[in-house]
């Protein structure tokens, strides 16, 4: 493979790693847990998982053992995220630390690999050319949901082959939900195989006081923040466009606080706040007319407004819609299959009742048909799919006409309109997520070298250096919950949404009215991989906040 001059420069770089896996490592157990609500429903679907101590691991200044050698599966599961790469590096090198010996094996392309036994031998030469590249094209990543008894059947028949110890799963809450259902599955059959997850997604939602943050989202926030930056130098220079910009995100908005606290837009819609405050499509609308037609009042004809993908079920009403759709969509499949566009949407309807068949019919029929379309293989509405961008801004187009025949606006408004997605997915890792994601799968390998199950990879104390980050693992039946998925109630990790009290979301708040009334843009530029540590090294802004510190 051909590799850039950043990458052959970057190929050299050296994930730091924390003083405590530096050397040998010994592990110290906490209290045991609990699960964060249901606890008698989780303790009971878990017998065998549920309460573990959390585990911290430190330096271990007289090892006695010999390590036996051991193989060790991984699957990388779900979306993208920068850092991938080096969490198998770091899985690998752990390994290697303990024995020489040791085997890693990659299933290919996602869970699906491990259960058609699709799978390569990672060695040393081919993880070389992968190391602090962003991308998961190592081995591949897919969205098949492990979750019945049959999979996990036919995959334990592979890690037996392999004479796998441990399987490793690389995935956001979903995964990891179905990393503690494997774990708990392998326990009760006496299979003797560990499942250890791995906290990934750009999306930032896998996060509790543990897991500071789920890897790929400093990289990808920085991504997005960059080509923000640069749209509103561009905004600010030609003053005749408001640009709508959609951000990945799934539910949570946290990409979308992040980039604003570092782009400082005009507007940022944040969806948690929208369903706290019960907010209509029209609220929203109205909301940014109000900016539109201030800035207008100065002569200020432009503006850019970031928008969370998953904004729209927030929305309280059209929340209650998607989950009704999400209960049509199941139970009249078989009458939905094969249909085309205008008969779906009509069968649809016919089995909406109230308000939710009235606002479905007051769809633009894009959005509607957006809206209805397949849920991905863990329920979810593909956010990603639905043009919020567009949709708002026809509305506001609209309103402002209205609000011109009522003298209350004399702007002109010209939209365009931006998804920042898949843009940043792959991108080569910041440092703090090489970092990160090497260390958390170092780290990965001292837990199963520690005969752990059920447990997340936890690297923790993520502002202060490096050298003093916090290692150890989580029992995942500690972060869930119960929740309807599918029509049923089903254990799911809690998605960590943004907090109206913490502190990123009150900072952006408190600058709110500023940003929108004035011309405060901010344009962080590209990643830098060389360079000062206060710039090469800073973690988001999110998680300085949250851990107490200032930003400027
Ligand atoms: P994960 O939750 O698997 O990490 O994926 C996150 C994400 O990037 C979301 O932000 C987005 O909604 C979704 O994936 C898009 O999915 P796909 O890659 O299947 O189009």
């Amino acid at each position: 493979m051909k590799k850039s001059a950043l990458q052959r420069v970057r190929a050299d770089y050296q994930p730091k790693l924390p003083k405590d896996l530096q050397g040998s490592v010994k592990v110290k157990f906490g209290e045991p847990t609990q699960s964060v609500a249901n606890q008698e429903e989780v303790k009971q679907l878990f017998p065998h998982t549920y309460g573990l101590p959390i585990v911290e691991f430190e330096n271990d200044e007289n090892p006695t053992r010999v390590e036996e050698p051991f193989n060790v599966g991984i699957i990388l599961s779900g979306g993208q995220a920068p850092g991938g790469h080096n969490v198998v590096s770091g899985i690998f090198d752990g390994l290697k630390k303990l024995n020489k010996e040791n085997r890693l094996y990659g299933f290919l392309m996602g869970p699906s690999g491990f259960i058609d036994h699709q799978y390569m031998e990672l060695t040393a030469g081919y993880i070389k050319d992968f190391r602090n590249t962003g991308g998961f094209d190592i081995i591949g990543s897919g969205r098949t949901k492990l979750e019945y008894p049959e999979q996990f059947d036919k995959g334990l028949k592979v890690l037996k082959e392999l004479n796998i110890k441990a399987l490793v799963i690389i995935g956001g809450d979903d995964s990891n939900t179905n990393a503690a259902v494997l774990a708990e599955y392998y326990k009760n059959i006496g299979a003797n195989v560990q499942v250890i997850g791995v906290p990934k997604t750009i999306d930032g939602d896998l996060k509790n006081k543990w897991i500071e943050t789920s890897f790929g989202f400093d990289t990808a926030c920085k991504v997005y923040s960059e080509v923000i930056g640069n749209i509103q130098r561009d905004c600010n220079s030609a003053k005749k466009y408001y640009h709508f910009i959609k951000l990945m995100g799934r539910s949570a908005s946290h990409i979308a606080l992040e980039c604003a606290l570092e782009t400082q837009p005009n507007i940022c819609l944040i969806s948690e706040e929208i369903l706290a405050k019960r907010m209509t499509l029209d609220n929203i609308v109205n909301y940014i007319c109000y900016v539109i037609a201030e800035r207008a009042k100065m002569g200020w004809n432009f503006g850019t407004v970031l928008i969370p993908e998953g904004l729209i079920e927030f929305i309280p009403s059209m929340k209650s819609l998607i989950a009704d759709l999400n209960e049509v969509l199941v139970d009249y499949a078989s009458e939905l299959d094969g249909k085309e566009e205008e008969e779906k949407l009509k069968v649809i309807h016919s089995h909406l009742t109230g308000a939710n068949a009235d606002l479905y019919k007051s769809l633009p029929k894009h959005i509607a048909l957006q809206l209805s379309l397949d849920r991905d293989s863990h329920g979810n509405v593909q956010v990603s799919l639905i043009e919020t961008e567009s949709l708002l801004s026809e509305m506001v187009a609209r309103r402002l006409e209205e609000m011109r025949e009522e003298g209350q606006y004399s702007g002109k408004f010209a939209a365009q309109h931006h998804f920042f997605g898949y843009e940043g997915r792959c991108a080569d890792p910041t440092n703090f997520d090489a970092d990160y994601t090497y260390a958390l799968g170092y780290n990965a390998a001292m837990l199963i070298n520690s005969g752990l199950t059920g447990y997340m990879s936890s690297v923790r104390n993520l502002t202060d250096h490096t050298e003093n980050w916090i290692c150890g693992g989580i029992p995942i039946t500690m972060m869930m919950n119960m929740e309807r998925r599918n029509g049923e109630l089903k254990p799911v990790i809690q998605k960590a949404l943004v907090n109206l009290n913490g502190r990123p979301y009150l900072k952006f708040a408190s600058r709110r009215e500023t940003l929108a009334l004035n011309t405060l843009y901010q344009y962080p530029g590209p990643i830098q991989y060389f360079g000062p540590a206060e710039i090469c090294d800073r973690p988001s802004m999110t998680l300085l906040l949250e851990h107490g510190k200032d930003i400027d």
